[in-house]
């Protein structure tokens, strides 16, 4: 009973929200770092120029078909989040320490791709940028954490984006694959765990995922099939690479977790034919075809997925070993349709359950749920990647931050996915809480929407020591783990 002997507890950043450093040891800029501090409804805009010089910004990170000759750039004054997130980048060695008093035994991060390859396009990788996370692994391994790395944690270098659209192209491919090549070879002594693009299923995002400026549904669904392939040729090229390497691919699994809105029939089925249109990514990946459905789809809406010969070979070839997945929340199909919606917003709200202060359904059985059905549909053991509360801590005068909340969700969701494990049998190799150390949104660049186990002295505007304080959840966290999830109380 219970999890098993090697359970992975840890927790996951990404660079781009973390690390910082966005202009050093000869990191170029990515997609991540035109995205302005906050802007109509807290959703950050992105900068571009157009080529008579004049700057603008979008309203959203949804950046929608873009006006001809623009080019995104990073404005001199401009106020970018990112650039310095909470500066992983000089503070790794004090942050990974915490991790190791936590007791994790996996971290899991992502690699910079415009830190290894400044522009996309180089030919040979940037020396500083590898010697960066050399160390980082190295400093890892001395507190025996494992690390678990994310090849594309929503980056994409500004090259790329500004050269092709990024991922809308399929010369990015080519790029993504050196990069693999790169990273497999450098750090195969170091690293077994990958992952390949983190939240697939969240491509029709656009901008923050993929590089891309147009919300045609074709572009984007090609630019799906780019990284498919992509993640295919990742998956064999690392195993030749080392055959000991578990290779995974990451869903947004929040998105096949849709209750109907009613048992009427009609809701039953449409909260179907909207979870697959999630599912579909990871059918992709795990069984190595698009499903018949899917193809169907395709066809009702004109969607012509172009394919070059061997690719049907190459996804076959490139099925993953494992999955992994984030789950925040559950979703209701919507009875208003989503005409217009921002992929970002969150849908219609379930009576039955509390949400978060960004309203985020809070359901903890939903998990159990989730991971049974993602364990009868492939089989393959999964990874719970990302899980948490984004919530407002409060520090006291004595300098405390009591989140009983953050323990509560926590508490709640490690009894679901031990009840995933027990009752239902699934599979479930580990559990990385997201953001484990506060960092930047993905959704809304915020600080003030906070993950973390590990307070960081930052504000909104960016301004702060950057100095970091256990929370409440901290030694909360450290029992779970010492007793592998055994002692939630
Ligand atoms: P935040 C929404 C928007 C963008 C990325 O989200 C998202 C989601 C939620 O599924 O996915 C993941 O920071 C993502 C992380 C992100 C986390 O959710 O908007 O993989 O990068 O930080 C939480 O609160």
């Amino acid at each position: 009973m219970g999890f098993r002997k090697d359970f992975l507890w840890g927790g996951a950043t990404a660079a781009n929200q973390y690390e910082g450093g966005w202009n050093e040891g000869g990191r170029g800029p990515a997609n991540t770092d035109v995205m302005t501090r906050g802007s109509k409804d807290r959703a950050r805009g992105v900068t571009y120029i157009l080529p008579d010089g004049s700057h603008h910004q979008t309203e959203s990170i949804t950046v929608k078909n873009l006006p001809e000759g623009a080019r995104f750039a990073v404005l001199e004054d401009g106020d970018y989040p990112n650039h310095k997130a909470v500066d992983f980048y000089h503070h790794y060695k004090e942050d990974i320490a915490l991790m190791g008093e936590m007791g994790f035994k996996t971290y899991r991060m992502s690699i910079s791709w415009a830190r290894i390859y400044p522009t996309g396009m180089e030919e040979t990788p940037n020396e500083e940028g590898l010697g960066f996370y050399d160390a980082v692994f190295d400093e890892l391994h001395k507190y025996g954490i494992e690390p678990m790395v994310t090849l594309h944690h929503f980056e994409v270098p500004l090259g790329l984006c500004n050269a092709w659209g990024g991922w809308a192209d399929r010369r990015t491919v080519d790029c993504f694959v050196r990069f693999c090549r790169t990273v497999f070879e450098r750090y195969k002594n170091k690293v077994t765990y990958w992952l390949t693009f983190n939240e697939i299923n969240n491509i029709p995002i656009g901008f923050l995922s993929s590089g891309i400026s147009t919300d045609d549904p074709a572009v984007i669904m090609q630019a799906a099939h780019h990284q498919f392939v992509a993640s295919a040729m990742a998956v064999r090229i690392g195993h030749e690479i080392d055959p000991t390497f578990k290779i995974g691919c990451m869903l947004a699994a929040s998105r096949t977790s849709i209750y109907p809105a009613t048992c009427r029939p009609e809701d039953v089925q449409q909260a179907w034919e909207k979870a697959g249109q999630h599912y579909f990514f990871t059918d992709v990946q795990c069984r190595g075809y698009y499903p018949s459905y899917q193809l169907k789809y395709f066809e009702r809406k004109g969607i012509h997925i172009h394919m070059e010969e061997g690719d049907e070979q190459i996804l076959r070839d490139g099925t993953v070993d494992f999955i992994g997945m984030s789950y925040y929340r559950t979703m209701i199909t919507e009875t208003v349709p989503a005409e217009g919606s921002d992929p970002l917003l969150l849908g219609a709200i379930n009576p039955y359950l509390k949400a978060t202060e960004w309203g985020i359904a809070i359901d903890p059985l939903g998990f159990r749920i989730t991971l049974h059905n993602m364990y009868d549909r492939y089989q393959l053991p999964i990874m719970i990647v990302e899980n948490g509360i984004g919530a407002a801590d409060t520090v006291e005068v004595d300098g405390r931050i009591h989140d009983d909340y953050r323990i509560d969700f926590f508490r709640d969701h490690i009894q679901a996915m031990k009840d995933a494990v027990e009752l239902d049998g699934v599979d479930v190799m580990g559990y990385t809480a997201w953001g484990p150390i506060d960092l930047i949104s993905a959704g809304t660049g915020e600080m003030r929407k906070r993950y973390g186990f590990v307070y960081v002295d930052m504000d909104d505007q960016g301004n702060g020591t950057l100095k970091r304080s256990k929370k409440d959840s901290f030694k909360w966290y450290q029992k779970v783990i010492a007793s592998n999830g055994e002692d939630l109380g």
